[in-house]
């Protein structure tokens, strides 16, 4: 029957070395699956709520063995005995069990982990990968283009960039596996370039380089250089995303460019975010403005939404209620996926068959702290999102799910296309 005999879980660390859940959901049958769960930096102020032990005498505060007790105490006792393959039931109890909008009593860390968990047992159980589990009637699986974070600045990086995120995006490369290539190639060229400069090569949360430039100009045009260097046409071959992730300098109703001693309202921060994909090959922005700025989006998208993709992460934070507000706003025309915003995998698909029927395009996100879990790789394929942000080439936890990514293409052959350069407008 596939049914579920115990739940373990256990403290371990993520990528930044702060405490983490991984939990274990165990099947009468001796399958079962694991889950690790992902924690961001820079949150968004509506994400479902991370529990921490708040116990300074460990890991600074940062323990999660609350979390660890609540899925071995209040969660486990409840799911023993179900069927395993019934995920959105399961969801739904752990979402009543929990009872508050932002998951804050169980926590959405525990929860989570165990939403992933059963989803993991469930394709064991089946004896079928992930990515297939998840949408078992699809047959054309569609390998999402990476969005490669080659140079991280903001709350992901000790350095002067104001931007959080300066993403490769390797589109004309006409199979996923090449389009690693493409990226891993211009990361490369990029490391020489830095330290021809005299600058540390040393690398952000997320894999990418960290130097202090002294403008966010400066990073798009080193990047253009890098990636011309590398042989590849800027705009054709590759071109450049960013997230902003202009929540975090927006203070006082002014978006505070620092690095620039620029201090903008939000037309012009608007205007500012315009003349530059006037005057680079960007073909993606991610939160260009602030969570709560929904006039300045709505300025954005009608400035740019034509021909750009306009990517909310913190404004939408996996949320259909918010992602429906940005519809009806035509506020953005995409959506940043996490999990660990939303809580459980359920919901999670809820927003990106949403936001697949509102035409908006689909980036299945990491966090800055990650694991070598790689469970969203899989969620990528099999849920129609044209796009995985997955940080840069370098790092096993970043690695993990481009790797993933290359083993289910592998597994595909010819039964896997490839979205490329058809997903971007511009
Ligand atoms: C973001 C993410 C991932 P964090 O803002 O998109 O890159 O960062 O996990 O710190 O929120
Ligand atoms: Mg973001």
């Amino acid at each position: 029957m596939n049914r579920i005999i115990d739940i373990d879980a256990l403290e371990i660390l993520d990528s930044r070395g702060f405490p983490t859940v991984r939990t274990t959901v165990l099947l009468d049958n001796g399958t079962a699956g694991v889950a690790m769960v992902p924690s961001g930096a820079s949150t968004g102020e509506r994400e479902a709520f991370e529990l921490r032990d708040n116990d300074a005498a460990r890991y600074l505060g940062k323990g999660v063995l609350k979390a660890v007790k609540n899925v071995k105490q209040k969660i486990a006792p409840a799911l023993k005995g179900l069927e395993v393959h019934k995920q959105n039931y399961i969801d739904q109890l752990m979402i009543e069990l929990d009872g508050t909008p932002q998951k804050k009593n169980l926590g959405a860390n525990a929860i989570l982990s165990v939403s992933l968990a059963v989803a993991h047992a469930s394709a064991n159980a089946n004896k079928t990968p992930l990515f297939k589990n998840l949408n078992k009637d699809l047959q054309n699986f569609f390998l999402p283009v990476p969005l490669m974070n080659v140079i991280n600045g903001g709350q992901h990086a000790n350095n002067n960039i104001d931007f959080q995120e300066f993403m490769i995006v390797p589109h004309g490369a006409n199979c996923f596996s090449e389009s690693i290539r493409y990226g891993a190639e211009v990361f490369q060229k990029l490391k020489s370039m830095i330290e021809k400069m005299g600058m540390s090569s040393a690398v952000g949360d997320e894999g990418g380089f960290a130097p202090n430039l002294d403008s966010n100009e400066h990073a798009l045009s080193l990047i253009l250089d890098s990636i011309e260097s590398a042989g590849y046409a800027p705009g054709e071959d590759i071109s450049i995303a960013l997230d902003v992730a202009s929540s975090e300098f927006y203070k006082d109703n002014l978006y505070h460019i620092d690095s620039e001693g620029l201090k903008l309202n939000s037309e012009e921060m608007c205007s500012f975010l315009t003349k530059l994909v006037k005057n680079y090959p960007i073909v993606s922005i991610e939160d260009g403005m602030d969570q709560n700025d929904w006039t300045g989006w709505q300025k954005l998208t009608s400035s740019l939404g034509n021909d750009t993709q306009l990517v909310g992460d913190d404004l939408f934070v996996t949320n259909v209620e918010f992602l429906q507000k940005g519809i009806n706003e035509k506020s953005a025309n995409s959506i940043l996926i996490k999990v660990n915003q939303i809580g459980t995998l359920s919901e999670t698909l809820s927003t990106i068959e949403l936001a697949n029927a509102n035409n908006f395009e689909v980036v299945v996100s990491h966090r800055s702290g990650e694991t070598e879990d790689n469970s969203i790789s899989d969620l990528a394929c099999s849920s129609g999102a044209t796009q995985i942000k997955a940080g840069s080439m370098s790092r096993s936890d970043r690695l993990s799910k481009y790797n993933r990514l290359l083993v289910i293409e592998h597994m595909l052959g010819a039964d896997c296309s490839f979205s490329g350069s058809k997903i971007f407008k511009k």
